[in-house]
């Protein structure tokens, strides 16, 4: 590898946790850079153009958006154990994204309840914990977020389908290995876990327990830490990738000015012009007074691209 692989992150997020999980699965060594926990993130944008949700991946003057294309990348990389093990399926796939979406947006409101609270912000002073709920609230404007007795019920049916998917004695979720729906479901448990008296959801689930500690006991492998200002000059000085798929059959041309947006929440359009594009991945490249030129990667599911210019 060229560049060290520099995860942008902060301790308690659960979808960092996944990333820092995987890391740790394949033994790699990584940077580690802490993001603000909200708005503003003048730093996280320098890279990103705009993107804020957490975490992203830096290698050198690439930025890697959302942790479905990250875990990609990073398997790419290093290839061995495999994330996405053959005899694992297609099953795979559809349960991480079940679990990034679904049990995600039911784990998270059941762990904020009233409850929850003092665990996952310790001893925080009460408008950290208010300028954190307006921020999520503007974040997440126009979802309409399960209330505490959704979001228990709907939690307990969910844990119930992955106790049964363990039920014949699998040590991971899609069987004999794990692959990457073990890490996108651990990352919603370990949240819950943060919560002690809420964790006790999780007690009538005797092998998915065990197996969270299977996950769990994998690490994040060997970090250490890294300023911003140094990312941000890492990247400066660093060359982004060259050779990226353009399938320009699609209606975009290469070159072409385009905003990438997440269609979920934290809905913040990324602009840049278009050096990459498959079924898998769009890639922008773009300048920043700070780190200079840069490309920007996001998936192609959960985002969309839209042409800025109206000259082509
Ligand atoms: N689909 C995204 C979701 C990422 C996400 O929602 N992360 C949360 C933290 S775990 C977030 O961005 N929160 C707002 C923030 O950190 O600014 C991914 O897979 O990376």
């Amino acid at each position: 590898m060229t560049h060290d692989l520099i995860l942008h992150h902060y301790a308690g997020s659960p979808f960092s946790e996944k990333v820092r999980l995987v890391l740790g699965y394949k033994g790699l060594s990584w940077k580690s850079v802490s993001v603000p926990v909200i708005l503003p993130k003048p730093d996280v944008v320098a890279l990103t153009g705009g993107y804020r949700r957490t975490p992203f991946l830096q290698i050198g003057a690439d930025i890697y958006c959302d942790t479905a294309l990250m875990c990609r990348v990073i398997d790419r990389l290093a290839p061995t154990p495999p994330l996405y093990p053959h005899a694992a399926g297609g099953q795979q796939h559809i349960l991480a994204q079940w679990a990034d979406s679904a049990l995600f947006w039911v784990a998270i409101p059941y762990t904020m309840q009233p409850a929850g609270v003092p665990h996952i912000f310790g001893q925080a002073a009460p408008d950290i914990v208010k300028a954190f709920a307006a921020d999520r609230a503007a974040m997440t404007a126009g979802m309409r977020r399960p209330t505490t007795a959704d979001a228990t019920a709907q939690l307990r049916t969910y844990l119930g389908w992955l106790e049964q998917q363990l039920d014949d004695g699998r040590p991971f979720l899609c069987g004999a290995l794990p692959c990457i729906a073990d890490f996108s479901v651990v990352q919603s448990l370990w949240y819950i876990r943060r919560a002690p008296p809420l964790a006790t959801i999780l007690g009538p689930f005797a092998r998915l327990s065990e197996w969270a500690e299977r996950v769990q006991a994998f690490g994040h492998g060997t970090h250490e830490q890294m300023s911003s200002a140094d990312a941000i000059a890492i990247a400066h000085a660093a060359e982004a990738t060259a050779g990226l798929r353009f399938e320009a059959e699609r209606g975009f041309a290469f070159g072409q000015e385009v905003s990438v947006t997440p269609t979920d929440y934290a809905q913040d359009p990324v602009t840049g012009r278009l050096v990459g594009l498959t079924d898998d991945e769009v890639a922008l490249e773009r300048e920043d007074p700070r780190a200079g030129e840069l490309v920007v990667h996001f998936p192609r599911i959960g985002f969309q691209i839209r042409k800025t210019d109206t000259t082509s």
